[in-house]
């Protein structure tokens, strides 16, 4: 195995752990995953995080919301018709104000399902074997492609540790009752396992997937109004108890279909794409509203993140350019991180698994490759160069672009691979990869001197390609031969 792609240990955790003088609470549900031998806790399953002090986790996710489409990235350095002051995200604008902003969050594949596997594992989907959607065109019928059983889950760490752990909305890692969120570490799953669903009819393809725990609802509405209604209520189920929680809300706004929002009147597509935008602000500034009634706020880090770059009218969040990369995240957590900071430091999303561990105490599996790695200082404000290899791939299954894609990332040097055309001739990606795909190097960039990739130096530097055109070869075989799920599909 190539070292260089070995990423995050746990030492580090584990030594800030042992240091760690706090002695936590006993908590009800500690010993649910106490056995599972793949979970390795720190010093002793009660103490409290390495900054000691255990704090409740709230990841909120945006579906296809593009950082032109929020106040806080600037929406006029865009040039979108989204990036106009034509609408408003007050409370998420403020919630940035209060903590840190990321300027290089970056995300493993700009696509739903993938981007979901990843933080919930710590791991690139491609490395799981989950790099394309559940449900692209075979939707219910694929019983065998879900999120596998082996895979060590966020939810399931924070779990072994006492964290009462609930997933709201969006779950898209395998339609099929073996993969529910409940036999992924979630003690409660109110949401729908579809992609791309209908907001009212809660279907795709006619097809329904909308659960609470395992049992089908009816319930009716707009779906981002029915899991804020939940997690509120899961909020104020928290009021006066001592047990830290993991609630993970996962939007599925503003992914299309493009449908008018409770309240607001139907318009075009990109009328009701701002209005979807302005709800979701609205969305998340009712679950922040209700930390503050339970008095949680200070004891809890709030996450606000976006599955892939760019929003979807934009078409233009399906790349492995920066573009799309670069997603939405911001963080508070009133006393531990500073507020109105921006941080520059690329890291990748999934990251948020091993930082999350840390805070809460728990080390990342150890005997599997866990691409994660411990965050925290980026957090607290501190900037970090990158000392890592970063690597994409999008597959044929993805149906990116029009191309197959891989990048790689090496300090800021940044190559970009697109092979050739993936799709058939009805404009859809073939699922069985059959079309040759030569090799062809679309860009070298120095994301130091040129973030938008504009220039290309390949030419300039032809021993720098190679040598990283190997290295992601190696990547990539290393993958494959660790995935969990394998369908033979090399997805
Ligand atoms: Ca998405």
């Amino acid at each position: 195995m190539n070292a260089m792609f070995l990423p995050a240990s746990p030492q580090i955790g584990s030594l800030l752990v042992a240091l760690s003088l706090f002695a936590g609470k006993t908590l009800e549900g500690e010993s649910a995953f106490a056995a599972d031998p793949r979970i390795q806790k720190g010093a002793t399953s009660k103490t409290a995080s390495p900054l000691g002090s255990r704090p409740n986790i709230v990841l909120i996710v945006a579906d296809n919301l593009g950082r032109e489409s929020v106040g806080y990235y600037g929406r006029e350095k865009f040039d979108t018709p989204y990036g106009r002051q034509d609408y408003l995200t007050p409370r998420l604008d403020q919630l940035a104000d209060q903590g840190v902003v990321f300027e290089n969050c970056l995300i493993s594949t700009p696509l739903c399902g993938p981007a979901r596997c990843a933080w919930n594992t710590g791991r690139h989907a491609f490395r799981v074997g989950m790099n394309r959607q559940c449900d692209r065109h075979r939707i219910f019928e694929e019983p065998d492609f879900g999120l596998p059983a082996e895979e060590v889950t966020l939810a399931e760490l924070l779990r072994s540790v006492g964290y009462r752990t609930a997933l709201f909305g969006k779950w898209n890692l395998g339609n099929s009752q073996n993969f529910n969120p409940l036999r992924h570490g979630f003690d409660e799953f109110y949401g729908s396992t579809l992609g791309n669903a209908d907001y009212y009819a809660h279907t795709r393809h006619g097809k329904r997937g909308f659960f609470r725990n395992f049992e089908p609802v009816n319930d009716k509405g707009y779906f981002d109004a029915l899991f804020t209604d939940e997690a509120v209520r899961f909020l104020h189920r928290r009021e006066g108890s001592d047990q830290p929680f993991y609630m993970n809300l996962c939007f599925y706004a503003p992914h299309g279909p493009y449908q008018t929002p409770p309240g607001y009147k139907s318009g075009d597509r990109v009328t009701n794409y701002r209005n979807m935008v302005e709800y979701l602000d609205a969305c998340v500034g009712r679950v922040l509203d209700a930390l503050e009634q339970i008095g949680q706020a200070r004891q809890t880090l709030v996450v606000f993140l976006g599955d892939q770059g760019g929003s979807s009218p934009n078409q233009y969040g399906r790349t492995l350019r920066e573009e799309s990369l670069k997603v939405i995240c911001n963080a508070r957590w009133p006393g531990w991180i500073p507020a109105g900071v921006r941080v520059n430091s690329p890291w990748m999303h999934y990251d948020l698994y091993a930082s999350f561990a840390a805070l809460a105490g728990v080390e990342v599996p150890n005997e599997r490759v866990v691409d994660a790695r411990n965050v925290w200082p980026l957090f607290e404000g501190k900037e970090r160069p990158l000392d890592r290899t970063l690597a994409w791939t999008a597959n044929e299954n993805c149906f990116l672009d029009e191309y197959t894609q891989d990048a790689i990332r090496m300090g800021d040097w940044k190559l970009l691979i697109y092979r050739g055309k993936a799709t058939g001739t009805d404009g859809l990606p073939k699922p069985d990869a059959t079309i040759p795909c030569p090799t062809k190097i679309r860009g070298l960039y120095d994301l130091s001197k040129d973030p938008g990739e504009r220039h290309d130096l390949a030419s300039e530097h032809p021993e720098k390609v190679k040598q990283m055109q190997q290295a992601h070869a190696r990547w990539k075989a290393e993958c494959r031969a660790q995935q969990t799920l394998r369908l033979g599909d090399d997805s």
